[in-house]
């Protein structure tokens, strides 16, 4: 029976703030799965803890709500072993960019086959508004009682450097656009990171809606707004590596880096670099396993049927003793 978008909803109540921006990234996610008509058995959302972070409860699929900062180890470890499923991972700029930056740094290199979505509100949303690891040094929101003191991290920059094979950026109210790039992440093979631009009207009352929207420069648009927020496809950019066409990595990522860094008053969403060239990590386990795609470690057994495990421990355990 063909699956529709009410599908992949849950009756959980939800209890996001008024205006925020995780709905729209919610609804893009549930839309793309939807038209990616990826099966529910065999898809998982793993997300952090933040606001961010009870997404898989909406989400009718598998959900795990691991520990702050470490859905990436979950979701690695979930891929590796089971190959067969679709792992989308969840969480927030605090999540991802802070106490998790090690594990995001580590996924980069790997190129596991999978989708990572910040949620980047440049706050700590859940513990009330601290300033988050992607919140401009000096800014001060209204959850603040001084201008940030500390410099912000760049998570397209980052994760391009960190060896990301498909890095884009979305914005939670162009739910339309960013439904478009969580398909294309989906699609990658290797890991696809989605900064998502998600206001937080509880605790940022800098980097708002209305902000990103552009209604602050309406005086200089005669009265309409003046967006901040725009494609690259607009700009005709290409994101993709293709060597062979003299288009190779460093220089695709040359250019990525210059939209990258844009911010103020033109903030670039949409597909900064994609490179299908690099192995997935499961390609590197396969070439030294030949056994993984049929046998991997959630197919193999590990009992013989008489609460016995089949690995033999006890000669393990022989083995290393001194
Ligand atoms: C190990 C650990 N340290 C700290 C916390 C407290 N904590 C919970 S959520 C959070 C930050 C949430 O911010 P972010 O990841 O940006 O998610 P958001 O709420 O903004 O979506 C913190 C510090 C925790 N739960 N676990
Ligand atoms: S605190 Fe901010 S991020 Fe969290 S639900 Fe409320 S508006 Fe959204
Ligand atoms: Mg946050």
């Amino acid at each position: 029976m063909a699956l529709k978008l009410t599908d992949y909803r849950t009756e959980v109540h939800n209890d996001w703030c008024p205006g925020c921006g995780d709905f729209g990234i919610l609804s893009a996610v549930q839309m793309a799965l939807a038209e990616t008509k990826l099966n529910l058995s065999d898809t998982v959302v793993v997300s952090g803890i933040g606001c961010s972070g009870k997404t898989p409860h909406y989400v009718n699929v598998t959900g795990i709500h691991t520990l702050h900062g470490r859905p990436l180890p979950f979701a690695t470890g979930i891929k590796i072993s089971n190959p067969g499923l679709n792992v989308v991972v969840v969480g927030g700029d605090g999540d991802g960019m802070g106490i998790g930056a090690g594990h995001f740094v580590a996924a980069g290199r790997r190129n596991v086959d999978m989708v990572y979505i910040i949620y980047d509100n440049g706050v700590y949303g859940l513990t009330k508004g601290q300033a988050s690891p992607t919140l401009k040094l000096g800014t001060k929101t209204k959850g603040l009682i001084f201008p940030n003191m500390t410099s912000n991290i760049n998570p397209l920059i980052l994760a391009m450097a960190c060896g990301y094979t498909f890095v884009a950026r979305g914005y939670s109210f162009n739910v339309q656009h960013l439904k478009s790039i969580i398909k294309a992440a989906i699609d990658h093979r290797g890991t696809a990171f989605v900064d998502v631009l998600q206001p937080c009207p509880t605790y940022n009352d800098i980097n708002s809606k209305e902000w990103y929207n552009g209604e602050d420069r309406s005086a200089e648009n005669n009265g309409r707004p003046l967006p901040r927020v725009y494609t690259l496809e607009s700009k005709g950019y290409d994101p993709n590596v293709n060597t062979d066409a003299g288009r190779d990595a460093e220089t695709v990522m040359l250019d990525a880096f210059k939209y990258a860094s844009e911010w103020g008053d033109s903030i670039p969403i949409g597909v900064f670099y994609r490179n299908e060239e690099i192995p997935t990590y499961g390609d590197r386990i396969l070439e030294r396993i030949p056994e993984y795609s049929a046998l991997p470690p959630a197919k193999q057994r590990i009992g013989n049927g008489n609460r016995k495990p089949v690995a033999d421990i006890e000669g393990y355990m022989d083995e290393l003793s001194v």
